[in-house]
């Protein structure tokens, strides 16, 4: 597919003012009447013609300045709809378009999900419902009437304020919804349906009363309290942090059932995949209730970073993405343990940002050409683009950080902005040039760091030398990265304060060149270097410590990021190298950690008891990766560990029993108690599997809530035998009625690491409760396959890729942007051992050979293939 490319950008030859738009909702033949206010743009191409884009419609009239448009005036395209001279002063364009929105299996534009008539325009769907220039700079003021059914869609929504509804005849009914914010296409929408609400009051910082609903399928509403309230505290939260307030009467957001994506954040209509609003204690685990709280928080801040400040075009989806992301994760912290989500953090950007940046998928966090915008929602855009927002916070200080971005906002408020105009604004309150900074935004690949450190005992001091690099940058010539490194030394009673060093300052080291050295003086004695505290910048650290010094960080860092760390380091060495001598360190190490402080901080305890992925080892070795022999290595360590720490793990599960008749509380400590329990009984399930499933099944059983019942089955899961297969038979039928509760039973199943988890693959896909045309049981079932289970979809037979192979095949012609997304398990497919990577290449040609692929997928199997 042909690439559009950064370098390439040109502002539009004309602007729309302002959208009139009268919509008739038809579950077949909907009709969208566009009045487009346009006028040439200044800094266009005078008298260039006018070329809308447009997908998938229906032209039923074209009228300019009220007249109808001559045949000859105008050329109409699969692309879109071109006038071909138009006039040189400001004209109005009025055009007819037809739809049919039960058609729309690709959950773009306007379509119909479980009834409910919703839209998703972002990046590019817009022109799926009128023709459009549908690019984020072009920004209008939408007026919009919606029609509809009265039964069929008693709650018609739209963007902004209602300022009109009434009958239509006997049977219809409409609304009117005026946005007074100029925004770009992207962020229309509109709803149609019969749902229920949850609503509540909110009083602005600036005393706007904001009327905030939540808006479900009949029958859930007491399920969006949750979402509801993480709403409220939201837009208080952005108040207080970043001075942001909300600027329209109302903010709702719509959950429906079919969605490609989390959520989307439209201005004042935000619309929901329902697995991010609806939650009951019964149905939605800890996990779910976090991620609603993040997800709800996200969507609403991009009301400022992303809506009134917007991208210029799409390369600088960073800009509003990475931005959002470290805003929620802001959030998260304060409303939770902030160590523990910033290793939460960092888990996931291991686990997914670090193998696309080394593998064929990787681009810069703003990529400079693409072929299809969709694939470019990617874990580097999102999570290393929050990292260096992350990191130039660290540089500048939260004081700078927070003037900076209030000048930002204020400078582009109303704008379509990019990635150099917020580094201007960071630059303007700090004087700081930011030039070679800026590089993090352009440099795809993890960088290394390597640090090594030497004692001299006679001069009291430690040095540290630091080096970086950036792997597969084709040659050394890459200019270095600026990394902020936090960092300090540690003695045998804890961190040695006396000792320091003028170049960190408040705990920082700013590596801007190749090498350095860091000398510390006043060091009474040998020091372990606890580098990269609170993991300050997204690189990947070699630091050659001892299994004993790595215990001392454990036991003795004041930073809780790194004493989780150095535990994982540990681990991660035994998987890749197990050691019976070394192992048994490491429980006693394990032991007395949990003796001084599980019960202190259960959370955190159970972050140190998980131990590194199967993905986390395969992404160390640096090829011909065997995942069979990975997952042996990680199960002998758990098993070992759950037999040495048995005792305790037990004292724990006791310590920890939830009081009977005790109401659930998603609450952060609450929660912590219950993942540390439950980390408990899956550690000692791992050491004693016949003990271990008969615990399982107990725990089920008398569960009282969805996050025990499920890490009991999770475990249970692990273990063969009639126990485990009656469980899941008995979850089934008892969640028959929860599409999203059969999602984590399709997803425990999924990622049964046994060579019969593809029959029952096989066997799931004809359940009634799954189908391919909702992404969510696609991705719990096919999803959690590919990126969940490394030892079945790599088997060395080929059958795990081709399984999903077949679902990608199968999905593309109907909903290319999942079965693309899909496709992406197979980025790491050239590190694996050569018998399973010629099997991988087997099912990617096979793929490529498929006549009619969507640019989506085509797009995605040309980069991994490359
Ligand atoms: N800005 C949104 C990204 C998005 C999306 C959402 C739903 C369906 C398709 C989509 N394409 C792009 C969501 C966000 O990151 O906030
Ligand atoms: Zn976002």
């Amino acid at each position: 597919p042909p690439l559009i490319r950064l370098e390439e950008y040109r502002p539009s030859d004309y602007l729309i003012d302002r959208v009139d738009l009268d919509i008739r909702l038809d579950p077949h033949a909907a009709r969208i009447d566009a009045t487009l206010a346009l006028r040439p743009n200044p800094a266009g191409v005078a008298g260039a013609p006018l070329n809308l884009d447009g997908d998938d419609l229906r032209l039923v009239s074209a009228a300019l300045d009220g007249a109808p448009l001559s045949p000859d005036a105008y050329t109409v395209s699969p692309a879109g709809l071109s006038l071909l001279t138009p006039p040189r002063q400001p004209f109005s364009l009025r055009l007819v378009t037809e739809i049919d929105p039960t058609a729309n299996t690709k959950l773009m534009g306007l379509y119909r999900s479980n009834g409910v008539y919703c839209t998703q325009c972002e990046a590019d769907g817009f022109r799926r419902i009128t023709y459009f220039l549908d690019r984020p700079d072009v920004m209008a003021v939408y007026t919009t009437r919606i029609e509809a059914d009265r039964t069929e869609a008693p709650v018609l929504l739209g963007n902004g304020n209602r300022i009109e509804a009434g009958p239509v005849g006997a049977d219809r009914h409409f609304a009117v919804w005026h946005d007074p914010h100029p925004k770009p296409a992207y962020l229309f929408a509109l709803v149609g349906g019969r749902l229920g609400k949850v609503e509540t009051q909110f009083t602005t910082a600036e005393g706007r009363a904001v009327t905030c609903a939540v808006y479900v399928e009949p029958g859930k509403e007491s399920r969006a309290d949750y979402a509801l309230d993480a709403v409220i505290r939201s837009m208080q939260w952005d108040e207080t942090a970043f001075g942001r307030a909300y600027d329209l009467d109302v903010f709702n957001v719509v959950a429906v059932s079919d969605f490609n994506m989390g959520a989307m954040e439209n201005k004042g209509l935000n619309i929901f995949n329902d697995k991010y609003v609806l939650a009951s204690p019964e149905t939605a685990t800890d996990g779910d209730y976090a991620a609603i709280e993040a997800i709800i928080a996200h969507e609403y801040f991009h009301n400022w970073s992303g809506n009134r400040v917007t991208c210029r075009d799409w390369f600088q989806l960073c800009l509003k993405e990475g931005l959002t992301v470290f805003r929620d994760q802001e959030f998260s912290s304060d409303m939770r343990s902030r160590p523990v989500h910033r290793i939460a953090e960092v888990r996931s950007l291991r686990a997914r940002q670090f193998p696309e940046d080394a593998g064929p998928l990787r681009h810069p966090v703003r990529p400079r050409a693409y072929a299809e915008i969709n694939n470019f929602y990617t874990a580097t855009v999102y999570d290393k683009g929050a990292e260096i927002v992350r990191m130039l916070r660290t540089l500048i200080g939260a004081p700078a950080f927070r003037a900076g971005m209030d000048r930002y906002f204020a400078d582009n408020d109303g704008r379509a902005a990019t990635v150099e105009d917020f580094l201007a604004a960071f630059t303007a309150v700090t004087g700081r040039d930011l030039t070679d900074f800026a590089r993090w935004y352009e440099r795809p690949g993890t960088p290394r760091l390597s640090v090594t450190g030497r004692y001299d005992p006679q001069a009291a001091r430690y040095t540290l030398r630091l080096a970086q690099s950036l792997p597969g940058e084709g040659g050394q010539d890459g200019a270095p990265l600026v990394i902020p490194v936090a960092l300090g030394l540690v003695g045998s009673a804890g961190p040695l304060e006396a000792a320091t060093s003028a170049q960190v300052r408040e705990g920082v080291f700013v590596l801007d060149r190749s090498e350095a050295e860091i000398v510390f003086g006043g060091v009474t004695e040998e020091p372990v270097p606890s580098v990269l505290r609170d993991f300050s910048a997204p690189v990947r650290l070699d630091l050659a410590l001892t299994d004993a010094q790595r215990m001392r960080l454990l036991a003795q860092d004041s930073d809780p990021f790194n004493r989780w760390q150095a535990a994982q380091d540990v681990a991660l060495r035994l998987i890749l190298k197990p050691d019976a001598g070394r192992m048994e360190a490491f429980a006693e190490a394990l032991g007395r950690f949990l003796d001084g402080e599980a019960l202190a901080d259960p959370a955190f305890a159970a972050l140190v008891l998980a131990l590194p992925s199967e993905g986390e080892a395969a992404d160390a070795l640096p090829a011909d990766v065997d995942p069979d022999a990975i997952h042996q290595a990680r199960v002998a360590l758990r098993a070992d560990l759950g037999r040495s720490l048995r005792p305790r793990l037990e004292r724990i599960d006791a310590a920890l029993a939830p009081v009977p008749g005790a109401p659930y509380s998603p609450d952060a400590a609450s929660a912590g108690r219950r993942a540390l329990r439950n980390a408990a009984l899956d550690l000692i399930a791992a050491g004693d599997p016949a003990a271990g499933a008969a615990w399982a099944a107990e725990r089920l059983a008398g569960a009282t809530n969805m996050t025990d019942r499920l890490a009991a089955l999770a475990t249970l899961a692990l273990i063969p035998g009639e126990t485990r297969e009656a469980a899941l038979a008995d979850f089934a039928a008892r969640y028959a009625d929860e599409p999203l509760v059969l999602d984590k039973w399709f997803a425990i199943q999924a990622q049964i690491p046994e060579a019969g988890t593809l029959e029952r693959i096989t066997r799931l896909q004809d359940h009634p409760a799954f189908t391919l045309t909702n992404p969510n049981r696609v991705r719990a079932l096919i999803g959690s396959f590919a990126f969940g289970n490394p030892t079945q979809f790599a088997r060395p037979d080929g059958a795990g890729f081709a399984c999903v192979a077949r679902t990608v095949a199968a999905l593309d012609p109907t909903n290319p942007q999942v079965a693309a997304r899909l496709l992406t398990a197979f980025g790491s497919w050239r590190r694996l051992e050569k018998s399973r990577s010629a099997k991988a290449a087997e099912m990617l040609n096979g793929i490529k050979a498929i006549r009619g692929l969507s640019r989506d997928t085509a797009d995605i199997l040309a980069r991994t293939l490359e």
